[in-house]
């Protein structure tokens, strides 16, 4: 038995993605049907073999059979539609920043927390790409070593910035101006995701803050974080410095990430084996390698981190809370 399912932002990357992940899943899908804005409208996309045309979202397209709706129309969006949708009973995994930190709207990462869905409203929010990779190998080190303070700067893959994003890179490398980065991308590091709060951080930055505490359910995590947008395709990369309460003993860190839920760890420096933003792309793990001591603080790791931000960082994560509701429905 399947679920009637919704796609709001079916044309765009992520929700292309969300297609991609359901079938390679096997995801139970009875009834599709796809929403846009009226500019893709009538555009056709095949799933599982079959072809569905693409319909403008409106106030009136949750008044049918739909139990579960995958949003990834950005936060203008959500912010109108999510409640309409959820009046009608459907519940729905919104990828936009508009929910997530609201506190009657759980934050969830499946490895992590899933035990959040329970006190769900009708919204639940899938959290930032840069934050999901990040939390899903440092839970278990939390449980078992006491997270005091993460300090983690970014490499941010343009698909960050959606169709947008790959298209300015494109542009960039051959000379031409960018149309949605700041600065040619080409041959640059940009230390500027999102917009600039006034305490000088962007929010993508913020986003790394907030999102930490609530998925991880612990406030006390202090988090420092610097998001830089580079020259590379798809999948995120993050050096990630962790200080600890308690000692660890490095073997048995490693064992505690080679048993995580949604981890692989890939650590063989001297034979050049670490996580690659080529080799992450198109699966649905979070990569972890370099692992070694901070020689520097009482209880330290420093790790890279590597996950396909569109997948893991936005369709797979979503996908994977849709099949946690379907256990329990
Ligand atoms: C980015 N984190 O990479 C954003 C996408 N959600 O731009």
């Amino acid at each position: 038995m399947g679920v009637n399912v919704a796609i709001v932002g079916a044309t765009g990357m992520v929700g292309r993605t969300f297609l991609k992940v359901m079938e390679d899943r096997n995801f139970p899908v009875d009834k599709l049907y796809l929403f846009a804005s009226s500019k893709s409208a009538g555009q056709k996309i095949t799933f599982r073999g079959n072809e569905y045309i693409v319909e403008e979202l409106t106030e009136e397209s949750f008044k049918r059979d739909i139990q579960i709706a995958l949003f990834s129309a950005g936060a203008t969006i959500s912010k109108q539609f999510a409640p309409i949708a959820a009046s009608h009973g459907v519940v729905v995994i919104d990828n936009s920043s508009a929910w997530r930190m609201d506190e009657n709207v759980p934050l969830v990462v499946p490895e992590v927390n899933p035990q959040d869905i329970s006190w769900h409203k009708g919204i639940i929010a899938n959290p930032n790409c840069s934050t999901i990779q990040m939390v899903v190998p440092l839970k278990p080190l939390h449980d078992k070593y006491k997270i005091k303070r993460i300090v983690v700067s970014t490499y941010q893959a343009v698909s960050g910035a959606g169709k947008k994003g790959v298209d300015d890179l494109e542009r960039s490398l051959k000379g031409e101006p960018c149309q949605v980065f700041p600065h040619p991308i080409a041959n640059n590091c940009i230390p500027h995701i999102d917009s600039f709060a006034p305490n000088g951080y962007t929010k993508e930055e913020l986003k790394m803050i907030n999102e930490t505490k609530k998925i991880m359910g612990d406030s006390s995590i202090k988090v420092s974080p610097t998001t830089v947008r580079v020259p590379v395709a798809n999948s995120h990369s993050e050096s990630v410095n962790v200080e600890f309460a308690r000692p660890y003993e490095m073997e048995e860190l490693i064992e505690v990430l080679k048993h995580a839920p949604g981890v692989v760890v890939q650590d063989d420096p001297q034979n050049n084996i670490y996580p690659l933003a080529t080799y992450a792309t198109g699966k649905d793990e979070v990569f972890v390698g370099r692992i070694r001591r901070d020689e520097t603080v009482y209880s330290g790791v420093n790790m890279w981190i590597v996950a396909d931000n569109i997948r893991k960082g936005a369709a797979t994560n979503a996908v994977q809370i849709a099949e946690l509701l379907i256990k329990n429905m």
